[in-house]
């Protein structure tokens, strides 16, 4: 245990800033492929909704020049199956476990934060509020009243603590930030995909069954950071950030921007060890710069 590693999202402290983005890692109780997942800050699952439901047609994947486009629509067993079987491999999990959920209404916020909060190995739970693959007619990430009900509805079920996943596809994400930290969020994630699509001109056709999605990776780093930097300079809420890292050095960017901690997920899919890779190149940069503590660096950066 490195304590430089150790950063603080509120009243949580994790023992490095490195996690998976929800829906890109999972975890099998069993130890197997190149990630040890006692060595991540925490662990983020796929977002699991109150009901069973299938998930989008296929294809559910394109890829882009510099970044991925998904359509997955959130396969999810529901909230009663996660409970009687999934979350039994949770039970010896080694590290923080940040449950993810998705809701259809503040009701179902509610439902699901109260279910999951009450499983003892939940350390955090993140409110994803903005799949952009839901056949809704607006996310609640891009909805100021719908995101403060939906916050509140989970707030009051739960004094754990509340993440709250935004959407790069709103006007102003800081109003959403400072929307989301008076409903009662305890950190914000920013960002979730940004909405794209993708056609195949031989076939004349969307290549995605959804036709429309998120896209994720390289391409959206520098907007997500953007984002990062808006919050922390708007609101004092904490700030996970998210979008196209792959390297110490991407994290570092997010870091000094404003972000206590990081989400990695596309370049997971590429590189299946990515993320223990930048632990250690973080590491090794702490100490090069004989940097003892993240607080030295979170939200350093000024303008040269
Ligand atoms: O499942 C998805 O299609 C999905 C989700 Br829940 C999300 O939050 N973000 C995304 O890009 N895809």
């Amino acid at each position: 245990m490195n304590s430089r590693m150790f950063t603080r999202v509120g009243s949580l402290t994790l023992k490095n800033p490195i996690m998976p983005a929800s829906g890109t890692f999972d975890y099998h109780a069993q130890p197997w492929g190149p990630v040890d997942v006692s060595r991540l800050g925490a662990l983020v699952p796929k977002s699991i909704t109150l009901y069973p439901q299938p998930g989008n047609p296929p294809s559910r994947l394109a890829e882009t020049p510099s970044g991925l486009i998904n359509s997955i629509g959130i396969p999810s067993e529901g909230l009663e199956a996660f409970l009687q079987k999934t979350v039994h491999q949770y039970a010896h999990v080694p590290t923080a476990l940040v449950v993810s959920i998705a809701g259809y209404s503040p009701e179902e916020y509610a439902i699901l934060t109260r279910a999951c909060a009450q499983i003892p190995q939940t350390t955090a739970i993140e409110l994803n509020l903005s799949c952009p693959n839901l056949k809704t007619h607006v996310m609640p990430a891009q909805d100021p009243s719908l995101l403060r009900d939906s916050i509140q509805a989970a707030r009051t079920v739960t004094d754990k603590p509340l993440w709250a996943k935004l959407s790069p596809n709103v006007t102003s994400i800081a109003d959403m930030a400072r929307i989301a930290q008076e409903a009662g969020a305890n950190a914000v994630v920013a960002i979730n995909t940004l909405r794209a699509m993708a056609i195949n001109v031989q076939k004349q056709q969307a290549i995605l069954g959804h036709f429309t999605g998120g896209l994720s990776g390289p391409a959206i780093l520098p907007i997500a950071l953007a984002t990062v930097w808006d919050i922390a300079q708007t609101t004092a809420i904490p700030i996970i950030g998210c979008g196209g890292i792959q390297t110490a050095e991407d994290v570092l960017m997010f870091l000094m921007a404003g972000a206590s901690a990081v989400q990695i997920g596309t370049a997971t899919f590429r590189h299946p060890s990515t993320m223990m890779q930048v632990l250690d190149e973080l590491h090794d940069y702490l100490t090069e710069h004989h940097i003892t503590a993240l607080d030295q660096i979170i939200g350093i950066a000024k303008p040269t």
